[in-house]
């Protein structure tokens, strides 16, 4: 057993000289959340681990608060290999790679766990595969809950409620025909257009996770929160082609380290920070609508008509029965 330890740590310790060999590395990591968000104290602890499994040669330099642009703009420079690291939410990926279309559908995902099985599985690969062709790396996934609708103008509690509103939604084809599937408008807005947008007029609603709506402020514009739940499209942390070809095997391996940590951690404290900011939206005025005071049935039996649109042909059923399959 003895043996066994020094041989372990004799291999740790090559791995860290190996990583130190090469000269430092500083890595630019884009994110559009403030700090204060559980993604940005993830994120920053990450930075801090990989310091540590590289001794000291290796640094992530966070830029938050969509200092780097938009998601959008960030992950088209991580494909151009202009930045080296981006966390964004997969459905911004959407336009490039059919997997993560069939991933975004609503109500696809039973649970967390379903999600993170189907992740963890064949359909986790064919992603990979497909970033990897758009010119990026998966690093890993974070938890991004389930989004759900708020508006300024009501509640949202039937299919009804839907009528006449311009809901922001992210820059994908299939949020933006789930939000003209149910009746409404889709407005396509950078995350830091929002605020704004409600104060304009632009829109009267908008859909996200918990952490999200009260950590953007959203909650202040648009009171009316109804927890519908129907997306669970997850966060990825990519890193471009170009940088990723630039490091050694060791460098890689100190990354993909990190970044599982940071994806454990935050998984054990993803249901504390939903919490937390529903109890605070709450206390600050928010009426929240329970999904069980909601007219389920007409809203995602409009909402799954989606699928006859997205699924193209047998293999893509196939695709979307084996998710639903999988236990
Ligand atoms: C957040 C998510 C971001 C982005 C944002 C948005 O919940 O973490 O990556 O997707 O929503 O709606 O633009």
């Amino acid at each position: 057993m003895k043996t066994r330890k020094r041989v372990l740590a004799a291999l740790a310790l090559l791995a860290g000289l190996a990583v130190q060999g090469s000269s430092a590395k500083d890595f630019m990591l884009a994110d559009v959340h403030p700090p204060g968000h559980l993604m940005i104290q993830v994120e920053e602890r990450m930075a801090g681990r990989l310091t540590e499994v590289s001794k000291g040669a290796m640094h992530i330099q966070l830029r938050h608060s969509g200092q780097m642009g938009s998601e959008g703009e960030a992950w088209e420079k991580v494909k151009a290999g202009t930045l080296d690291m981006a966390r964004v939410n997969l459905a911004q990926l959407a336009k490039d790679m059919p997997a993560v279309k069939l991933l975004s559908l609503p109500y696809l995902f039973r649970s967390r766990e379903h999600m993170w099985r189907v992740l963890g599985g064949d359909f986790g690969k064919r992603i990979r595969k497909e970033a990897e062709q758009s010119g990026a790396v998966v690093l890993t996934y974070y938890d991004s809950g389930t989004r759900s609708f708020y508006s300024n103008k009501h509640s949202i509690r039937s299919l009804a409620d839907f009528k006449g509103l311009r809901i922001r939604v992210q820059d994908s084809p299939v949020y933006k025909d789930l939000i003209s599937q149910l009746g409404a408008t889709p407005v396509v807005l950078p995350y830091d257009k929002v605020s704004d947008a409600f104060q304009s007029g632009e829109i009267d609603a908008a859909e996200n996770n918990t952490p999200s709506y009260v950590s953007s402020g959203h909650y202040k514009f648009a009171r009316y929160y109804s927890l519908d739940e129907h997306s669970s499209v997850p966060e990825v942390l990519v890193v471009s082609k170009k940088t990723w070809a630039s490091l050694s095997e060791a460098e890689h391996k100190a990354l993909e380290q990190a970044a599982a940590d940071s994806s454990d951690f935050m998984r054990k404290l993803w249901a504390d920070s939903e919490q937390q900011s529903l109890a605070k939206a709450k206390k600050e005025g928010s009426v929240v609508v329970e999904k069980n005071q909601i007219a389920m049935a007409g809203i995602e039996g409009y909402a799954v008509k989606l699928y006859s649109k997205y699924i193209t042909d047998s293999a893509d059923l196939e695709t979307v029965l084996a998710i639903l399959r999988v236990k």
